[in-house]
């Protein structure tokens, strides 16, 4: 009997979860309705974020294999970071490069993985196509083996050279506050597609039965302050006065302090948390990152317009990060990013200390 019941149960449940996802929208749907808020031509958005859904589903897929097959540990080969890289990074590289290029909408991608740019002249070789896409194509990729979400980060800019050249370097030097979309897609307990067009924030969560990702969590906002710091403070001793100043005040007790240490190493599961929960995330200098660890081109930016379009700001430790002038593509900075007060009071104690 009590079998019977459960299976009811259960078969209610499937019900009703797919009930309720039938009444979400769809990505697709969201696209079209929000087509008009895109400040170029309609269709071109739509273009670069269904590859970047293609995309994701494909590298969700094999993330999710990854513990059953020989596809994670290192590649063998080093990038330009002189990181090991892993084979799934390398992977989710070539499965996001050929579905940007497939769609007929880039003229160059550059990426983590990639030591120079990417030119793309398009099936035509006309070099017509109007965007580039900067993206870290599978970020924190050192937590595959043990079983730690980790996430794609891309940007997208309108090219500023003549249409019909190839591109060149200075399509993808330029600010953050150029940028026309920026995302990440978290490959956690669930997956997850999370992208601003300068409208606001919104989220979706991919249903992996049927493969479609459904608007879970619209207008996703930065609460002004928070609980949470994010940092690897086993850096203690390097990092600058200011940010040791910080770290102690996070610690004290004393009004709502102290707060909560968390730091899973995944930049985007950091930052995805913080957003929904309230924090703050810093990767400051140290003696051995004497930029900070984290790349301006395809994380800092990206993420510091999500930060901002949510309500929440992205500081080098004294200005924002989106109006810092790229001077090559692989640029590391020092990155603070998370709930409006929390950085204030981070950069508070960075000019103190300077
Ligand atoms: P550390 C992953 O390599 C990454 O780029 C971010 O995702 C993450 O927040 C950071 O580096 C972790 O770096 O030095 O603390 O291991």
């Amino acid at each position: 009997m009590i079998s019977q019941k459960i299976r009811y149960l259960c078969l209610k449940h499937n019900y009703i979860v797919f009930e309720m996802e039938e009444r979400n929208r769809t990505l697709g749907e969201f696209i079209i309705e929000h087509q008009n808020s895109f400040q170029y031509s309609t269709g071109e958005l739509s273009r670069i974020i269904n590859s970047i859904r293609l995309a994701a589903k494909v590298v969700n897929y094999k993330v999710n294999k990854a513990g059953l097959v020989d596809i994670v540990g290192a590649a063998g080969e080093q990038n330009i970071q002189g990181e090991d890289q892993q084979k799934l990074d390398v992977y989710a590289n070539e499965v996001f490069i050929q579905t940007l290029i497939n769609r007929e909408i880039v003229c160059g991608i550059g990426s983590e993985e990639n030591d120079d740019f990417i030119t793309v002249a398009g099936s035509d070789n006309s070099h017509n196509n109007k965007y580039v896409v900067l993206m870290d194509p599978l970020d924190g990729s050192s937590n595959i083996d043990v079983n730690v979400s980790v996430g794609t980060i891309f940007s997208v800019f309108r090219r500023i050279t003549p249409v019909g050249t190839p591109v060149t370097i200075e399509d993808f030097l330029q600010p953050g506050v150029n940028q026309v979309a920026a995302g990440y897609v978290i490959y956690g307990t669930s997956t997850m597609l999370v992208y601003t067009t300068g409208d606001g924030v919104n989220g979706f969560t991919l249903n992996p039965a049927i493969g479609t990702f459904y608007l879970s969590h619209p207008n996703m906002k930065y609460s002004e302050d928070g609980k949470i710091y994010s940092i690897n403070e086993g850096n203690y001793v390097h990092f600058p006065q200011g940010v040791k100043d910080y770290i102690k005040y996070c610690q004290l007790e004393e009004g709502d302090r102290p707060y909560t240490s968390r730091y899973i190493g995944s930049l985007v599961s950091d930052f995805h948390r913080n957003m929904i929960k309230g924090g703050i995330y810093l990767y400051p200098t140290t003696s051995k990152t004497p930029n900070g660890k984290l790349r301006l081109l395809y994380e800092c930016n990206p993420m510091a317009f999500i930060a901002e379009q949510a309500g929440g700001k992205a500081s080098d430790g004294f200005g924002r990060i989106m109006e810092i002038q790229p001077t090559e593509l692989h640029q590391r900075v020092p990155f603070f990013c998370g709930s409006k007060n929390m950085v204030e009071k981070a950069e508070e104690f960075m000019a103190k200390a300077k």
